[in-house]
């Protein structure tokens, strides 16, 4: 479980559920449909990661890494969306996210993903849409680089800080990942309505924000036929409308 101890104190005397995230960010949006599958009552902490928001000092004492989401359970904080999520689904059983007995299959499918975001996920939406809008004045880079102390978080942000941009080759290797990935999905999808059978579960959630961010990035899913019946299959569930395109309509015109 990824719990940290906040130097920001405040947070410690939250009681109930308090979830710090964005609207844009897929990484919030899987906790967002959690809680939104569990019908649990949670406070909101929006913060605009195109206004820089999550870079003070406040934030970075609640999560080290600066990022969101964070999730803050009885003053416990809670950070990795993938641990979130298996944290909630544990904590608060009804209705279940997983298929009794194969929680191991379930987690290497949250494990993939949390492993491609920093790798793939993240330079693909970088590149193809968003390093623009989030561009640091020098202002909010000396901060960045002031307050961030994980190396690789570091060089992903000096690709694109300044009048830098990511290379080609960071795009080559971030597409190659993702193909390997959409392919091992939708071989799983095959023949069944979600990911680990006809149960929706947890790894559903953890794959549907990034199906749903990169399709507004333009990434060409069509050959993937079994992810396409997926996706026409979660457009009506409430934890995809609410925890989803409530927050962010169309990630394409973000
Ligand atoms: N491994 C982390 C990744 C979190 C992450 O990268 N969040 C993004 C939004 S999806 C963020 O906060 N970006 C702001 C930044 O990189 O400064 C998780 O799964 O929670």
């Amino acid at each position: 479980m990824a719990i940290v101890q906040p130097t920001n104190k405040s947070v410690q005397s939250y009681n109930g559920l308090h979830l710090y995230h964005g609207d844009i960010s897929n990484c919030s949006m899987r906790v967002r449909m959690t809680l939104v599958e569990k019908s649990l009552n949670w406070t909101s902490h929006h913060l605009d990661l195109r206004k820089k928001e999550n870079i003070s000092e406040d934030y970075f004492g609640i999560n080290p890494n600066g990022l969101v989401p964070t999730l803050i359970h009885d003053g416990i904080v809670h950070i990795e969306s993938n641990e979130i999520i298996d944290y909630l689904d544990r904590t608060f059983p009804e209705p279940p996210l997983r298929v009794a007995g194969k929680d191991e299959e379930m987690l290497e499918w949250l494990s993939l993903a949390g492993s491609i975001h920093l790798p793939a996920i993240k330079p693909y939406v970088y590149a193809t849409k968003i390093q623009k809008k989030v561009k640091k004045t020098v202002e909010e880079q000396t901060r960045y680089e002031a307050l961030q102390k994980d190396e690789d978080l570091k060089d992903f942000h000096s690709r694109h800080a300044g009048n830098a941009a990511f290379r080609e080759q960071d795009l080559v290797r971030s597409k190659a990942i993702l193909a390997d990935c959409f392919g091992k999905l939708d071989a799983a999808l095959e023949g069944n309505d979600w990911v680990m059978g006809d149960r929706f579960t947890l790894a559903d959630i953890s794959w549907i924000p990034v199906f749903f961010v990169l399709s507004g990035c333009g990434y060409p899913f069509g050959e993937f036929r079994s992810i396409a019946r997926w996706a026409a299959s979660f457009n009506d569930r409430p934890s995809y409308r609410e925890g989803i395109l409530d927050w962010c309509p169309d990630f394409s015109k973000v």
